[in-house]
């Protein structure tokens, strides 16, 4: 283990290790001795195997604990909408972006709905530290001060309140618990907001005039990477009170939900109840309000204590974890004190370096996956619904296998063959189209995709409710008003580690790829020009950072000098300082962010990971 030492079986000897072994640790601890790690499409068949039918609580994906879970469940308190990014910022007369930095955050349709909105007039407001490529399109830049967004959000709101610019029949209408949520945030005056956020109370009182003139067609995007600082359900919750406030819900402009096709049959594996005294979130009584899965702090603790019960084996696929969760050691300390690691990937990462068995999953454009389906981005055209999946391009190579078909030899090995819902990922396509009475040779006919007439998604929020007052939060013992808890600020001598996407990776997947590596060799980080005067740094400058705990990069970067970002918070891209000497081109470029994240703030609500409580100091790599 972490070293990548391996010896080539065959799939036969594989598969039958992976099932005993898997096997040996249920028949001993039972399901919950199990764990899994996974992200993307290609991990929920296995994820869903291991979860609903061998019975382990004990999963817990990236995309929620270290991403979007708490957005997610902040507005499905508030609103009772999962948001995903359905903002309709093509239609939007107004775009407001906290933390999102759209045009280095790529989702090709995603983008092209912001720019669309862009083009036709809409005002952008970016509230970023740094001056990310939206920071550069904006008409309004608030370069706050790093986690106090929630601060500013309470005092635009208490603004519009205060000044009757807020849409009284929306909130009158859909709302409950303003009076409360009115008196509970009172404090708030845009000067309170601008000493905390270190903005100007006229910039503040600007953003909220702005939102005020052009209500309900304001995009306030819920953003999508919001586990920042162990407070982000707060600020999720604030986000979505805001939107409410303006009732920029189900409107041109707005939140929306869209309509996709309705009728696709569900495939999946067999559900079984997981055994009593098994789910770490309910034994601890925490984070009551929390994604679906294990939150990933819980169940590193519970592996590295064995405490209250062992776990003792790991499934991962599509997940890198020494990469993506704050604190490697610890999650080396957990790795190791595995009786067996299943690693299911594509290529040798940090985290496959901590493997028993590697199993090569084909690429994606060696397979088929999950089926998309939903309405088009720019509602202002023709309502429209699409059934896409997705479909292999090349027959896989070399002796790749998909996740599905591994799923299903192992749960055959595991005794599980009777309850295998697809035995291809054809089958499994074809299954679910039935219902709506297609097939994967009739999509084809169509030219790879299905599109068929669909409805507005405007107007339809007859059942909304905006709860500015939570009664379940109070009941559960959290604030029942969005609530600001202020973050430690940098001890003298530091500057805070921040960090984001850069438009030419997706994180560390791609920091082998010789072609964009030529494009981003490696992630300077930014410093404010004013501070690497202080610092006596140039641009350019080859320097190590070193953390509050001791941590050293094992790394250099170079310095990028510039104005644009604050003199109390650095930056780097995500996704480099590779050490895997497997990966050739990648290893030992740029900074590893995630080394430098050794403290970590757990957020109570929801229990995700929060990572930008870290301050760095840059020490001279010569
Ligand atoms: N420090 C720091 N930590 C972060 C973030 C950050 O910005 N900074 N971002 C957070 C966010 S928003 C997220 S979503 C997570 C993402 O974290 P991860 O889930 O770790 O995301 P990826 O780097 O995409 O890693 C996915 C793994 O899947 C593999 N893979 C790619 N395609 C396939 C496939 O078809 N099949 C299989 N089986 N494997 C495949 C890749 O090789 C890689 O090892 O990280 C979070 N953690
Ligand atoms: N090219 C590319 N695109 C991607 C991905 C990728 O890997 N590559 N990954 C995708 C995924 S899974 C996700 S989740 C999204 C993530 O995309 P985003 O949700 O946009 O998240 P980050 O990339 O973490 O963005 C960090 C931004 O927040 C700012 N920031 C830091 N601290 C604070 C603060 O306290 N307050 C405010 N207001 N801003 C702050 C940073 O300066 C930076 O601009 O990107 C998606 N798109
Ligand atoms: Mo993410």
């Amino acid at each position: 283990r972490g070293a990548p030492k391996w010896q080539r079986i065959s799939w036969e000897e594989a598969l039958d290790t992976c099932a005993n072994k898997l096997k040996a640790i249920v028949d001993r601890d039972g399901a919950k001795g199990l764990s899994f790690f996974g992200h993307g499409s290609h991990a929920k068949y296995l994820m869903d195997f291991l979860e609903r039918t061998v019975g382990t609580p004990n999963v817990t994906e990236a995309s929620f604990f270290q991403c979007r879970g708490v957005r997610d469940t902040a507005y499905l308190t508030t609103l009772g909408i999962a948001p995903d990014e359905n903002v309709d910022m093509a239609n939007a007369k107004v775009i407001f972006l906290t933390g999102m930095h759209i045009g280095e955050n790529i989702h090709l349709s995603h983008v092209k709905n912001y720019l669309r909105g862009l083009e036709r007039g809409a005002k952008l407001v970016v509230v970023d530290p740094r001056y990310s490529a939206s920071a550069a399109k904006s008409h309004i830049w608030v370069p706050i001060r790093p986690g106090t967004d929630t601060a500013m959000l309470l005092a635009i709101m208490n603004y519009l309140i205060e000044n009757e610019k807020y849409n009284a029949d929306f909130v009158d209408e859909y709302g409950e618990g303003f009076e409360e949520f009115a008196a509970g945030i009172k404090e708030w005056t845009l000067d309170k907001a601008a000493a905390e956020c270190d903005v100007p109370a006229a910039q503040i009182q600007e953003v909220a005039d702005l939102l005020a003139a052009n209500m309900p067609h304001v995009a306030i995007h819920p953003g999508r990477h919001t586990t920042w600082y162990g407070t982000d359900f707060q600020r999720s919750r604030a986000l979505a009170c805001l939107t409410g406030l303006l009732g920029a819900i189900g409107c041109k402009g707005g939140l929306v939900i869209p309509k996709g096709p309705k009728g696709l049959t569900k495939v999946n594996w067999p559900h079984v109840e997981h055994e009593e005294d098994s789910v770490l979130r309910e034994l601890a009584d925490k984070h009551h309000f929390s994604p679906p899965g294990t939150p990933t702090e819980l169940l590193r603790e519970t592996a590295i204590s064995g405490k209250p019960y062992p776990i003792k084996g790991c499934v991962i696929c599509g997940q890198n974890l020494i990469q993506c969760m704050p604190n490697q050691e610890n999650t080396i300390k957990m790795l190791e004190q595995m009786e067996f690691v299943l690693c299911v990937d594509i290529m040798p990462t940090d985290s496959t370096m901590y493997a028993d068995i590697l199993l090569p999953d084909c690429s994606y454009l060696e397979k088929g996956d999950i089926i998309k389906s939903g309405q088009q981005w720019d509602l202002s055209e023709e309502p429209r619904q699409y059934i896409a999946p997705r479909m292999a391009l090349i027959a896989p190579g070399f002796e790749r296998k998909d996740s599905i078909w591994i799923t299903n030899e192992i749960a055959k090995r595991m005794g599980y063959g009777d309850k295998i819902p697809a035995q291809s990922q054809e089958e499994m396509a074809d299954k679910a189209l039935a219902g709506v009475n297609l097939s994967l040779s009739k999509i084809k006919a169509e030219g790879g995709i299905h599109v068929q007439p669909g409805v507005t998604p405007y107007d339809d929020i007859d059942d909304l409710t905006v709860y500015f007052y939570s009664e379940d939060m109070e009941d559960e013992g959290y604030p029942p008003v969005p609530t600001y808890t202020p973050v430690e600020r940098p001890p003298e001598g530091f500057v805070r580690l921040v960090y984001g996407r850069t438009p030419l990776h997706t994180f560390n997947r791609t920091a082998n790829n010789p072609w964009l590596v030529n494009e981003a060799k490696i992630n300077p980080v930014w410093v404010n020009d004013k501070l690497a005067a202080r610092l006596g740094l140039k641009e350019g400058d080859s320097v190590k950072l070193v953390n509050q705990d001791g941590v050293t990069s094992r790394t250099t970067t170079t310095v990028k000098v510039t104005p644009g970002i604050r003199d109390d918070v650095v930056f780097l891209y995500h996704g480099y300082g590779t050490r895997n000497p497997e990966m050739t081109v990648a290893l030992d470029r740029g900074i590893d962010d995630t080394s430098l994240i050794t403290r970590i703030a757990v957020d109570p609500e929801s229990g995700a990971h929060g990572m930008r409580n870290n301050f760095v100091k840059l020490v001279k790599a010569s």
